[in-house]
C-alpha cells in the first residue's frame, strides 16, 4: 500500500511531468498575464518571477540538458533585501520552471546575503557555485557550494561547503570590496583560476586566484587587470572569443586565433576590453581602448543593463549572456506593482569578423515567440514622414527594420574620439532635424504622439569616415513625471554609404532592448508609458531628416507569452 507521503511524492512527479511536457510545447500552465490593468509593466517574455525584487544574473549554465539560471533575489519583498539566490531551469531559454531558491542567507558567513557568483564545471562533469557570502560582520568572503544530488535532473538543492568560507578580505583588500567570484578556467599546468572583484588602492582590481583542488585558492601577486582610472570593480567575467562562426568557446580553451574578453562592472555599466591573455604567465594584454581612456569606451549595452553574467551553451556551441534590467521607477511604484526588476533576453555573444569589438544578438529559440507579421519592403520615407505599422500588438512586438541611404554629401562633422554619443544624442533628440536622421522607429506611442520612446539613427561625417550614431530616447516615454527618462546613445561602427543600417528592438511592455548594427551596439531602456500600454500601444517608423531614406525592409512579429512557471 502506499502512504500518504508516496502518493503526494507520485502526483508531484506526475504534476511536474505534464508541466514539462506543456512548456517544451509551448503550453501555458500559469503565469500572471501582463494585459491586467494593473500590471502593465509586466512583460511578456523577459524573464521575471511573479513578484519580488530580483537583480544579478547568477552562475547561468548547461547541464545535463538543462539550462540554470539563478539570480539575486528577495523572497519576501519587492525591494533588495534578504538576498538568496533565486533558480529556474529551462529547456529553451525562453519558457521557465522557478523552483525554491538554491541559496539562502543562513550561515554566519552569508547570513547578510547571498551575493552574486559564478557556476563552474568540473570534469565529471560536476557543477559548483563560487559566490560571495555577506558574513556576520558585514565583511564580504567566497563561498562555495554544490548540488546535493547529481542525479537530480533539476539540481534542485545546493549545499554548502563545510570548509567555508573559501577566501576572506585580508591584507589590502577591504571588507567591503572582494565580491562576485568568475567562472573558473584552468590553465596548462592543471590549475584553475578565477577573477574576483575589487578596489585595491583606489583601482579597480581584477584579483587573480590559482588552486589546484578548487577548495584552496591561492592570490596571484598580480592581479588579472586593473584600471587607475576606475573605482571599484564589481561581477568581472573572463572568456576566450573566435570570429568566423558566431560560436563561442569553453571558459578554458585556449588557441592561436583566439582573444579574451575582461568585462568589467562600475559606473552602472557594463564595460569590456578585449586582449590577448598568455595562460602561462597569466598575462592578460589589452588590444582595444582600456577602460574609461575614449568616449568609445566599449560597452555591452549603452543603456540600463547591468551585472551581466556569461556562461558557454555546450549543446549549441555558444557563449551566451544576461543582464539584470533594473526599474527606472520609485521604490513607491516596486512596493505597489510587487515587483522590481528583469533579467534581459539572453542574447548570444562572439567576438565581430573584424576582430576589433563584441556582437550581441538575441538567442535563436526567440523565434519561436514570433507569431502575427507584418512586411514592408522598398518603402521610401519621405523628409518628415511617419508611417504606422499596422496589426501586430505593439507592446509586446520583435521589429526588424534596416535603411539604406544614397547621396550622401555635405553631412555635418563631427570627431568621435570627443563627443559623447549620449549627451550627441540629448543635443540632438528627435525633433531635431538633420539631414541624414533622425531616422528610425516610434515605439510604445500613444494615439496622439503624447507617449513614444524613439529609437533612431543619425549619420555624421568623422575626420576619416562617416559615423552613425544610435539613440535610445525615454524623454517621451511617459507622462508620468516621477520616472526615468534618460536619452541613451552609442556610435555604430559602420558604412552607411555602403551597408544597410540596420536596428531590431525587442518591445515588451516596459522594456525595449535595441541592437543596432545587427547586434554591434545595443541599448535597454525601460519605460513606464501611461497612455501606450497593452492594446494602446502603436509602433511607427519616421524619418525627420531634410532628405529621404529607403526602408529596406521592415518585418514586425506580436509576440507570444513565454511560460514562466513555479513550481514546488
Ligand atoms: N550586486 C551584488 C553584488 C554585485 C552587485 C549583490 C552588482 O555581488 O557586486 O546583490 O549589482
Amino acid at each position: 500500500m502506499c502512504s500518504e507521503r508516496r502518493v503526494k511524492e507520485i502526483l508531484g512527479i506526475w504534476v511536474l511531468s505534464l508541466c514539462l511536457v506543456w512548456v517544451q510545447n509551448g503550453v501555458g500552465v500559469h503565469s500572471s498575464s501582463p494585459t491586467e490593468e494593473s500590471q502593465p509593466y509586466r512583460t511578456g517574455f523577459h524573464f521575471q518571477p511573479p513578484k519580488n525584487w530580483i537583480n544579478d544574473p547568477n552562475g547561468p549554465m548547461y547541464f545535463n540538458g538543462v539550462y540554470h539560471l539563478f539570480y539575486q533575489y528577495n523572497p519576501y519583498g519587492p525591494l533588495w533585501g534578504n538576498i538568496s539566490w533565486g533558480h529556474s531551469i529551462s529547456y529553451d531559454l525562453v519558457n521557465w520552471f522557478l523552483l525554491e531558491p538554491a541559496l539562502s542567507p543562513k550561515e554566519p558567513y552569508d547570513i547578510n546575503g547571498c551575493l552574486s557568483g559564478s557556476a563552474t564545471i568540473l570534469p565529471g562533469p560536476r557543477p559548483i557555485i563560487l559566490y560571495t557570502g555577506q558574513d556576520v560582520n558585514n565583511s564580504q568572503v567566497q563561498n562555495l557550494a554544490f548540488p546535493k544530488n547529481l542525479s537530480d535532473p533539476l539540481l534542485k538543492e545546493w549545499i554548502k561547503w563545510s570548509g567555508n568560507p573559501l577566501l576572506t578580505p585580508v591584507d589590502d583588500i577591504k571588507a567591503g570590496q572582494f565580491r562576485d567570484p568568475s567562472t573558473a578556467w584552468m590553465g596548462p599546468d592543471g590549475k584553475w583560476r578565477i577573477v574576483i572583484g575589487s578596489e585595491i588602492d583606489g583601482h579597480g582590481t581584477a584579483l587573480l586566484y590559482r588552486s589546484t583542488n578548487g577548495t584552496k585558492w591561492i592570490r596571484s601577486k598580480k592581479p588579472l587587470h586593473f584600471s587607475s582610472k576606475t573605482g571599484m570593480w564589481e561581477c568581472p567575467d573572463f572568456y576566450p572569443v573566435t570570429n568566423g562562426d558566431k560560436k563561442g568557446l569553453d571558459t578554458s580553451v585556449q588557441g592561436n586565433n583566439t582573444l579574451h574578453v575582461l568585462k568589467v562592472s562600475f559606473n552602472s555599466r557594463e564595460y569590456y576590453v578585449i586582449g590577448t591573455y598568455d595562460p602561462i604567465k597569466d598575462k592578460f594584454s589589452v588590444v582595444t581602448n582600456d577602460f574609461m581612456v575614449s568616449n568609445t569606451q566599449f560597452q555591452y549595452d549603452y543603456g540600463r543593463y547591468y551585472a551581466s553574467k556569461s556562461f558557454y551553451d555546450s549543446v549549441n556551441q555558444r557563449r551566451v549572456i544576461w543582464g539584470w534590467v533594473n526599474e527606472g521607477d520609485s521604490e513607491s511604484d516596486a512596493v505597489k506593482k510587487g515587483w522590481s526588476g528583469l533579467q534581459s533576453f539572453p542574447r548570444s555573444i562572439w567576438l565581430s569578423n573584424n576582430r576589433k569589438q563584441l556582437v550581441q544578438w538575441p538567442v535563436d529559440e526567440i523565434l519561436k515567440l514570433r507569431t502575427k507579421q507584418v512586411n514592408i519592403t522598398n518603402r521610401e520615407l519621405a523628409a518628415g514622414e511617419l508611417l504606422k505599422i499596422p496589426s501586430i500588438t505593439a507592446s509586446q512586438a520583435d521589429v526588424e527594420v534596416s535603411f539604406s541611404l544614397t547621396n550622401l554629401t555635405e553631412i555635418e562633422l563631427i570627431d568621435s574620439e570627443v563627443v559623447d554619443p549620449q549627451l550627441l544624442c540629448a543635443q540632438k533628440n528627435v525633433s531635431i532635424s538633420g539631414k541624414f536622421g533622425p531616422f528610425g522607429m516610434l515605439i510604445l506611442a500613444s494615439k496622439n504622439l503624447t507617449e513614444q520612446t524613439a529609437v533612431f539613427f543619425r549619420v555624421f561625417k568623422g575626420p576619416n569616415k562617416f559615423l552613425v550614431l544610435m539613440c535610445s530616447d525615454q524623454s517621451r516615454s511617459s507622462i508620468a513625471q516621477e520616472v526615468d527618462k534618460s536619452i541613451y546613445g552609442a556610435f555604430l561602427d559602420l558604412d552607411p554609404l555602403h551597408e544597410k543600417i540596420p536596428l531590431r528592438s525587442l518591445i515588451d511592455h516596459s522594456i525595449v532592448e535595441s541592437f543596432g548594427g545587427e547586434g554591434i551596439a545595443c541599448i535597454t531602456s525601460r519605460v513606464y508609458p501611461k497612455l501606450a500600454i497593452n492594446e494602446q500601444a502603436e509602433l511607427y517608423v519616421f524619418n525627420n531628416g531634410t532628405q529621404s531614406v529607403t526602408m529596406s525592409t521592415l518585418n514586425a512579429w506580436s509576440m507570444k507569452r513565454a511560460q514562466i512557471v513555479p513550481i514546488g
